[in-house]
């Protein structure tokens, strides 16, 4: 064991998930040999606990997981928990970090950003309820690096991470465990297999596009091999460490390949893909996209179909930019709803309480208690199961569902690599203009309130200002606009349009939205602060 001195790096401040950076930056000598060091020193020291350790098997990934499991040891930790190659989906470490009592997990990924040396890299903290590391800790892990000396660390060979199984490392336990089998095995508790597979075998046809990222086994195993899906369901199912080059981010812009498929004359009944590290998803239909609000509402509405939930649900948890569509859901089953910050660690007190069941976010996240993570593939199964239940097409559930509830069209607009100034000056200037819009007219329309989102937690009082710009109309409209927490370029500015319709189902959103568009470009001066006109990526 040595300790090596170490400078502190000033910029490992965690953003909305964990500290996400150039793969470059992580690979400079003691950069993530100091954050991991301070991610031990937040949680109160590493000694005689157990962890899990994976990611996304990115670039940097398997490096990375020797550089932990050395530091575990060298810090005194019990046990590091692997999974097979250093690979776990974001869902299944969370799930390993709950079955097996641990005290927590250090997840690698950049989630749906790029991967390869030139591109992005990642390393979160989860607690030991499976869930991200809160603010108060993330803010410890920032103190801790911003005045780091020294870390230690275990001089040794490379662990075999291929080798399932037993072994040590300078006097810690290191399991490596197969990546898949718990996840698959807790999916078949809360799903019905048996219907699935008879809607697969009665010629029910689907594309799972896994964009050559970390859930191509975890879909192959499940939806082909268990659920007896045809061959050749799953796409790009062999993860990558660049990618394939593919952005591994489920979404109609960069999961196009997908979307000409769904959108075209042959489609398959059902299509998803799922992100880098496994916890985002996309949903679509023969023909017709599911935006992630949308997806959300109907799954709670139907998720007592699955046995998982047979019994109801308790209630549900929405992002505060997420559309209001599933608040009507749970009004109409009597259950609480919760609007929260963006960034799922704001569900974990909720679900530990047990005050919510699903929750979910317009950033194509969904999930349920079942894991303190959003979980692609969990929200792809309930689907099907929904799916094989009511034996009805996408298109018709949806349809059904605007007819029962109203529809809230919703868009939201990325406007990436912003000068960070110009982005600042942009907000700053309308949080200024805040206390004067109310009773204002643009677009002909009125604005009702304008505020900038502030959450107190239900559970335990915590308080998180500053979360993003509300600008509410008197027809229930709404603007949102907040500056991303996980880009690693400077700003990315996303603004979200919602506007609420009790009739007239079949417009297409951008157009059901565009006066409202336009009222955020006047509002904000987008144009004006940032030279944009056009958004980069549109979901
Ligand atoms: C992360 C968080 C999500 C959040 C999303 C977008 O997802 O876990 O809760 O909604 O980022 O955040 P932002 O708008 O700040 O970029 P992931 O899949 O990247 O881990």
């Amino acid at each position: 064991m040595t300790t090596i001195q170490t400078v502190a790096f000033d910029d490992q401040k965690p953003g909305t998930s964990g500290l996400r950076k150039k793969t470059r930056v992580f690979m400079q000598p003691h950069y993530l040999e100091n954050f991991v060091q301070a991610i031990f020193n937040a949680i109160g020291g590493a000694k005689g606990k157990t962890f899990v350790v994976g990611g996304d098997g990115r670039f940097f990934n398997d490096r990375a997981v020797q550089v932990i499991l050395r530091m575990a040891a060298a810090n005194g930790a019990a046990k590091v928990i692997a999974g097979r190659g250093g690979v776990l989906s974001t869902p299944a470490a969370s799930n390993l970090i709950r079955q097996r009592k641990t005290d927590g997990g250090i997840i690698l990924s950049a989630s749906h950003n790029p991967g390869g040396e030139d591109e992005d890299f990642g390393i979160k903290f989860n607690m030991a309820n499976g869930g991200p590391a809160p603010e108060n800790i993330t803010d410890a892990m920032f103190r801790e690096a911003s005045v780091i000396v020294s870390y230690n660390i275990v001089e040794s060979q490379d662990v075999d991470l291929n080798a399932v199984g037993e072994t040590t490392l300078g006097g810690m336990a290191v399991e490596i465990v197969d990546s898949v089998a718990d996840y698959a095995a807790l999916m078949e508790q809360l799903f019905d297999f048996d219907a699935i597979r008879a809607m697969f075998t009665s010629g029910f046809t689907m594309r799972f596009d896994a964009m050559c990222a970390v859930t191509g086994p975890y879909a192959t195993e499940i939806l082909e091999k268990r659920l007896g899906a045809a061959p050749g369901t799953v796409t790009h199912g062999t993860p990558l460490p660049d990618f394939g080059g593919m952005h591994p981010d489920p979404n109609p812009t960069w999961a196009h390949e997908l979307m000409d498929e769904m959108m075209g004359p042959d489609a398959p009944d059902f299509g998803a893909a799922s992100d880098g590290d496994g916890d985002r998803n996309m949903v679509v239909g023969r023909g017709v996209y599911v935006s992630p609000s949308d997806s959300l509402a109907v799954l709670a509405a139907n998720a007592y179909l699955a046995k998982g939930y047979a019994k109801g649900i308790a209630g549900v948890a929405r992002s505060m930019p997420t559309s209001a569509a599933v608040d009507r859901v749970a009004k109409d089953l009597g259950v609480e709803a919760f609007e929260t910050p963006t960034g799922w660690k704001f569900f974990g007190n909720l679900l530990d309480a047990g005050r919510v069941t699903l929750c979910g976010e317009e950033s194509f996240g969904t999930g349920s208690d079942h894991v303190r993570e959003k979980d692609g593939l969990w929200a792809v199964l309930l689907w099907l199961n929904i799916l094989a239940k009511r034996k009805e097409s996408v298109a018709d559930i949806l349809q059904a569902h605007w007819r029962k509830y109203g529809r809230n069209y919703y868009s939201r607009h990325d406007f990436e690599a912003i000068e960070t100034e110009k982005a600042n000056a942009m907000v700053s200037a309308l949080r200024k203009l805040l206390a004067d819009l109310p009773g204002r007219s643009v677009e002909g329309m009125t604005i009702a309130a304008a505020d900038d989102f502030a959450y107190t937690d239900p559970v335990d009082q915590s308080t998180s200002a500053k979360q993003g710009v509300r600008i509410l109309f008197e027809d229930g409209s709404r603007i949102v606009m907040r500056l991303s927490g996980t880009g690693t370029q400077g700003a990315t500015l996303r603004l979200y349009l919602e506007k609420y319709a009790e009739s007239g189902f079949d417009q297409d959103p951008q157009e059901a939205l565009a006066p409202i568009i336009r009222a955020a470009h006047e509002l904000a001066d987008i144009t004006g602060y940032t030279g944009r006109v056009e958004p980069d990526v549109i979901t």
